[in-house]
């Protein structure tokens, strides 16, 4: 069997002691793990210089091969073109785009930094499965560099619409380059007619419903929503269900019932609309006062990119407003929390929630929607309130109350519903969501994905 490949920015720790966590991070090992092969990435640290390769073993054929950056790619690389270029315009904030020649002349410098590792170690057979907007160009210059293996790229995020992606200069320089992977995939159908239609309008490329043909070389499309192990976030809710972190948290809720949201602190998850929509709740639903707590639990992250400090101020300054509004000597509102959970303990936490709430104003899948449904207890689930602009919206939409993050009335309509629905059909709706759960899971995603690109 061939090996595979991997690379993505970050890797999974393989020590002992250390759990992978998130979609990526599980999805990527269990594939590994199965038929051997190496995870190639950036170690996190920040050398004198980018590129002194380091190998660490793993057990079952497994090896993670990872190298530091220097501040100088860092800065250009990670902070500038891939987090204040492609991140903001992928997430149609183009407001937040920041562009500098050095970033785009630092990303592809790190492009063929991990190209060039990817060479050293890469045997004919091999698969090579890269990951996310940080290697659109990496297919281009392994091609350069001679390597003939196939090459699938999978991107986490949405992509944009074409007038939304050709604010990022270059653009036609980048989507050229990534027509060197022998494979795309998308979360969405819709991410894939945007590009599609990009490349068929904006290049000239010739499409049909999964391939786009640019200058002869066939490009196969498709879309592979990411998945989670269902029984595994059932179990482990489960087990966790008297931890002493649910303890507390239930202690401090007094029998309240609960409204929970877990994300990164990032601008594209909709933070402060969600804020204002349970404002909004409290002040024109009396009877929920004192007898609901929002938990939102948003560590922070890329505090050095442009954008995510402002967010940060204006979420405190937000929570701080409607607390002081509220709250009453026995009751917060809202409980505003920027720090990690593990995963069990953050899995017992949905599993104790009447309502996950998720606002992405973009998102490419959205995991944590798919994690509250599979962490509910059957016999009496919680409601999952969804942004319709969450890629996990196209597969849940059936079972979750859909809502537009930018209507702040209609959020705290659909909040007082989730909140009032009664048993018979929150359990109706959770089994039609954990069928596409179980159908779509972790394991799919990576099985489709893999048999495609060995079929290119
Ligand atoms: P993210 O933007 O990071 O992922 P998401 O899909 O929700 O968003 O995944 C986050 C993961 O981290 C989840 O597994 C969640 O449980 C975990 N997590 C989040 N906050 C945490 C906390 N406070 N403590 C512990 N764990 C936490 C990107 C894209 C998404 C896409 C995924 C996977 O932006 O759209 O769904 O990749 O493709």
């Amino acid at each position: 069997m061939a090996r595979i490949l991997v690379v993505s920015n970050r890797v999974a720790p393989l020590a002992e002691g250390q759990v992978a966590t998130g979609g990526l991070a599980v999805g990527v090992l269990d594939a590994l793990k199965e038929v051997g092969g190496i995870w190639m990435g950036w170690s996190g640290e920040i050398a004198r210089e980018s590129g002194t390769p380091r190998a660490e073993q793993g057990s079952g054929g497994l090896s993670l091969i990872t190298w530091p950056l220097s501040q100088y790619d860092y800065d250009t690389f990670y902070r500038g073109f891939a987090n204040s270029v492609l991140w903001p315009v992928f997430h149609f904030r183009t407001d937040l785009l920041h562009y500098r020649d050095e970033d785009y002349e630092g990303y592809k410098r790190v492009n063929r930094i991990f190209a060039e590792q990817l060479r050293r170690v890469a045997q004919p057979d091999d698969l090579i499965w890269v990951h996310d907007y940080h290697f659109l160009p990496l297919a281009q210059h392994c091609r350069e560099l001679g390597m003939q293996q196939k090459f699938g790229l999978f991107l986490h995020i949405p992509f944009p619409s074409d007038q939304v992606f050709r604010t990022i200069p270059h653009h036609a320089d980048l989507a050229r380059a990534m027509a060197a992977f022998d494979l795309i995939g998308l979360q969405t159908n819709d991410d894939l007619l945007a590009m599609r239609d990009y490349y068929e309008r904006h290049l000239g490329a010739s499409t049909s419903h999964d391939t786009v043909v640019l200058n002869g070389k066939a490009t196969r499309m498709g879309v592979y929503p990411i998945g989670v192990c269902p029984e595994d976030i059932q179990s482990l809710s489960r087990e966790h269900r008297n931890s002493r972190e649910l303890i507390k948290l239930k202690s401090g809720l007094q029998h309240r019932r609960l409204i929970i949201s877990v994300d990164r602190l990032d601008y594209s998850k909709g933070l402060v609309e969600r804020f204002r929509g349970f404002e909004c709740l409290l002040d024109t639903r009396p009877k929920f006062r004192g007898h609901v707590s929002f938990v939102q639990i948003a560590p922070p992250s890329r505090a050095d990119v442009h954008g995510y400090r402002n967010l940060r101020r204006t979420l405190e300054q937000t929570a701080g407003r409607i607390n002081g509004r509220w709250t009453e000597l026995s009751w917060t509102p809202i409980r505003y929390m920027n720090r990690s959970f593990d995963r069990p303990t953050l899995m017992s936490f949905f599993r104790a929630s009447q309502v996950g709430l998720v606002t992405s104003l973009r998102d490419g899948m959205n995991l944590v929607a798919k994690e509250y449904v599979a962490a509910q207890p059957e016999d009496d689930p919680g409601v999952l309130v969804l942004s319709e602009f969450a890629g996990a919206a196209h597969e849940l939409a059936e079972g979750a109350l859909l809502i537009n993050p930018y209507d702040t009335a209609g959020m705290a309509r659909t909040l007082h519903t989730a909140l009032d629905m009664e048993s018979s059909e929150r359990k109706h709706r959770h089994e039609i969501m954990m069928d596409v759960l179980r159908k779509n899971s972790l394991a799919a995603w990576r099985e489709r994905f893999m048999d495609d690109l060995k079929g290119v």
